[in-house]
């Protein structure tokens, strides 16, 4: 029955497939070569080698083997974990389809390429074998909510393969009348399952005994063939729901019937629209990479990176970063974990959890700024989601308390593990206010963000400690993983303080709880401020004990120069001067993720040249794939950030920082050109958000502005800070200058764009 079930389900989607395999190539854009990843052998390494593709709710690390083709996926909901404990981030499975009469030792076709396509989120593999081509094209859809995988040839019967699941928790996998399917349930109850349909044209294909118990699908002659995968679980962001909600098996059977019905060409083309339709705003030129760099394959250009500059590759990882994210993070879904959502172990490093002493936060450095503001919301209803679990367990660990935060480790049912990180929740506060910030949806500040604000800021009214001279001190807190544990750590109190700024202000702007907004204005007025120690540093602690050749990952204590925005050289020259001594000792090599602080820190500190000095360590190729992070950071040739080991805030933070190194918003103006570092003469960018919601495009030459428009979304006033003398095609600026910098403000209108020339 199940047999005879398959058999018609194949031949009806075999009329679809069979269109396609000429039109593949018709979608909107081209591929970019500029913006291609590749490689000239399958991947042997699911860390450094292979390539990612995600949706933002599931995804895969695609391996290409000629003999066998290895496909790992993940679903970003699958946890362990409860309300009371972390938990971990759990493989899902692996798709192997293995190609009859080939073997894993063979050699590689001299042809073979392997290619990840940002420009499209597309990957490609081709190569020649035995005078037959043989091309895949795989993407993962989030519109189509299936993962796709296209398989042609040039000659006809040239596909004999079995293809096979794995549950990465063991669960037996079934045949129906669809294809294959496993389906489970984790410790904490959470439901799952995963199906593949396969479209075959021409041949046969069957469902057969894998001989262990399982089922496996034979193929055989057939002309090409198409797998949509989909995975899913029960787990729902409502905590009064109990974080569950519709079965697995409802959404993949409703997502795969729906999938099948559509052409391969369809299929793409509705997914490389969507996915273009955020990735497309942004355009980055940092100048041009000789031809015969820009050929090799990313492995040898990393490699070769330290000797030949190769500013197309530092652009092309500014544009992975935001690949990455639309990959892991897009609206309705749980936000990118250390990870992203990649993960083939179920007990990997750290989790792959939500660290919220640094890391979730960097993960959504770039989310604003870089025009992708739909995949910050998905961290944003994260936070919300844990409000009320992480009440429960705030007051009983500090009675008394009103509001909330979180511990160092987190999951996604509200639970923590490790150590109380007191500033947690009033970082994520950040997030929550500068999506308000960039955007100036009023309504989503009262209606979601204020109440946020609120109670986080009523957690540190009630948890703060009075001095009997009046100053506010955190108390026993803790300089992230550095240090002893004591009262008023420059950490806490720099986040503290952005937070009752950022609170201010949201109430200003709603004209909302007068009294209650003086008093935390007051209190933020009282709390102990950063002090300057006896090398001229800023202080970690509120004791003058820092050491000079410290060389620890974390530079927690220039919160406020970044991401926060209490130091500036404009504002506090003498803040920043201290930030300068500390980040200096701190040195230039360190982890992937505190490299990528690093560049954001001296972007802010204005000093183009020192950004780019870092991230020229960043990109440095690192082979190894352990967890040993003594060994120092980097990048994989796949371009992961290695922690190592592979940790997915090192490439947001790079793509943050060199945004940062290009415009920056965080004080009342918008600063152009902020820290252009001498190796990027030449360059453009479309595109990118500055805070008040105005939408930067500029070309710049020997370091100056030469045009730009500006793209007014919110109206207001536009302040703008520039290098050099800009004219305007427009009347009714005020002009004006400090120091070298030339300032114009002017009042925008919604929709209306703002053109400005370099005088010379
Ligand atoms: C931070 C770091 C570690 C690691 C972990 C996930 O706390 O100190 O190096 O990145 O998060």
């Amino acid at each position: 029955m199940i047999k005879k079930i398959l058999c018609i389900t194949i031949l009806t989607l075999g009329f679809c497939a069979a269109k396609t395999v000429k039109a593949q190539n018709k979608h909107a854009t081209l591929p970019r070569k500029d913006l291609t990843i590749w490689a000239d052998k399958p991947a042997k390494t699911w860390m450094t080698e292979a390539y990612p593709m995600g949706n933002g709710r599931f995804g895969g690390m695609v391996f290409g083997g000629v003999a066998q083709e290895h496909i790992q996926f993940n679903e970003i909901s699958l946890w362990t974990g409860d309300e009371e404990d972390t938990g971990a981030y759990q493989d899902f499975g692996d798709l192997f389809i293995s190609f009859k009469g080939k073997d894993t030792s063979m050699a590689i076709p001299a042809n073979y390429t392997r290619k990840l396509d940002i420009s499209q989120a597309v990957q490609r593999i081709a190569y020649t074998d035995e005078g037959i081509t043989y091309k895949r094209e795989y993407f993962c859809s989030l519109p189509d909510k299936v993962m796709v995988l296209h398989f042609t040839a040039d000659r006809k019967a040239a596909y004999s393969a079995i293809i096979g699941l794995t549950d990465a928790h063991g669960s037996k996998v079934t045949g129906g009348s669809k294809g294959l399917q496993f389906e489970g349930k984790l410790v904490n109850g959470l439901a799952y399952q995963a199906s593949i349909v396969v479209k075959t044209e021409g041949g046969t294909a069957k469902v057969e005994s894998d001989g262990k118990g399982g089922s496996q699908l034979n193929i055989s002659s057939a002309d090409g063939f198409t797998i949509l995968l989909s995975a899913a679980t029960d787990y729902s962001n409502k905590r009064d729901q109990h974080w569950c909600g519709e079965a697995p098996a409802t959404k993949i059977k409703r997502d795969l019937a729906a999938a099948s019905l559509k052409t391969y060409d369809e299929l793409l083309r509705t997914h490389v629209a969507d996915y273009q339709g955020l990735f497309n705003r942004v355009d980055l030129s940092l100048g041009q990479t000789p031809k015969d760099i820009t050929s090799a394959t990313t492995y040898s250009r990393l490699a070769n990176y330290h000797k030949q500059a190769d500013p197309q590759l530092e652009a092309l990882l500014f544009q992975y970063g935001r690949y990455l994210l639309i990959n892991s993070s897009r609206k309705g879904g749980l936000p990118a974990n250390l990870q992203g959502l990649w993960n083939d172990s179920n007990n990997p490093p750290w989790r792959s959890d939500y660290h919220s002493n640094i890391n979730i936060q960097m993960n959504y450095w770039l989310a604003e700024p870089t025009n992708l503001s739909e995949s910050h919301i998905p961290y944003l209803d994260y936070i919300n989601s844990i409000r009320e679990a992480r009440k429960v367990s705030t007051q009983k660990e500090y009675p008394g308390v009103r509001g909330w935060t979180v511990k160092t480790e987190n999951g996604v049912f509200g639970g923590g593990s490790y150590l109380w990180n007191t500033p947690g929740s009033a970082w994520y506060a950040q997030g929550i206010w500068e999506h308000y910030a960039f955007t100036r949806d009023k309504n989503y500040l009262q209606t979601f963000a204020y109440p946020i604000l609120k109670e986080i800021v009523e957690f540190w009214d009630d948890h703060l400690k009075r001095r009997l001279d009046g100053t506010l001190v955190s108390p026993l807190g803790w300089s992230p993983e550095h240090g002893p544990t004591e009262d008023g750590v420059t950490y806490d109190q720099a986040i503290v303080y952005d937070l009752f700024t950022n609170y201010v202000e949201a109430a200003d702007i709603l004209g909302t709880d007068k009294s209650y907004r003086d008093h935390v204005a007051d209190m933020r007025e009282h709390l102990l401020k950063p002090k300057i120690g006896k090398w001229g540093q800023l202080q970690e602690w509120e004791t003058d004990r820092d050491d000079p050749n410290d060389k620890h990952r974390h530079s927690s204590n220039l919160f406020g120069l970044h991401p926060g925005k209490q130091i500036s050289t404009i504002k506090t020259p003498e803040l920043a001067q201290a930030a300068k001594v500390s980040l200096t000792a701190r040195g230039d090599i360190s982890t992937g993720w505190s490299m990528a602080w690093k560049m954001n820190f001296w972007a802010r500190l204005q000093d183009g040249d020192h950004a780019y000095k870092i991230l020229n360590n960043f990109i440095t190729l690192v082979g190894k794939s352990g967890v040993n992070y003594d060994e120092g950071g980097g990048v994989y040739s796949n371009l992961f950030c290695a922690h190592p080991p592979f940790q997915i805030d090192g490439n947001f933070g790079y793509t943050a920082g060199v945004t940062e190194m290009l415009l920056q918003s965080q004080t009342d103006e918008i600063q152009l050109l902020p820290a252009l570092p001498k190796a990027w003469p030449t360059g453009n960018v479309k595109g990118l958000i500055a805070r008040g919601n105005f939408e930067i495009s500029m070309d710049w030459k020997d370091d100056k502005v030469t045009r730009l428009i500006v793209k007014s979304r919110a109206g207001g006033i536009c302040k703008l800070r520039v290098p050099n003398a800009l004219k305007a095609d427009f009347a009714g600026i005020n002009v004006g200058t400090t120091g070298a910098d030339h300032q114009y403000s002017f009042q925008t209108q919604v929709g209306k764009a703002y053109v400005f020339k370099s005088i010379d």
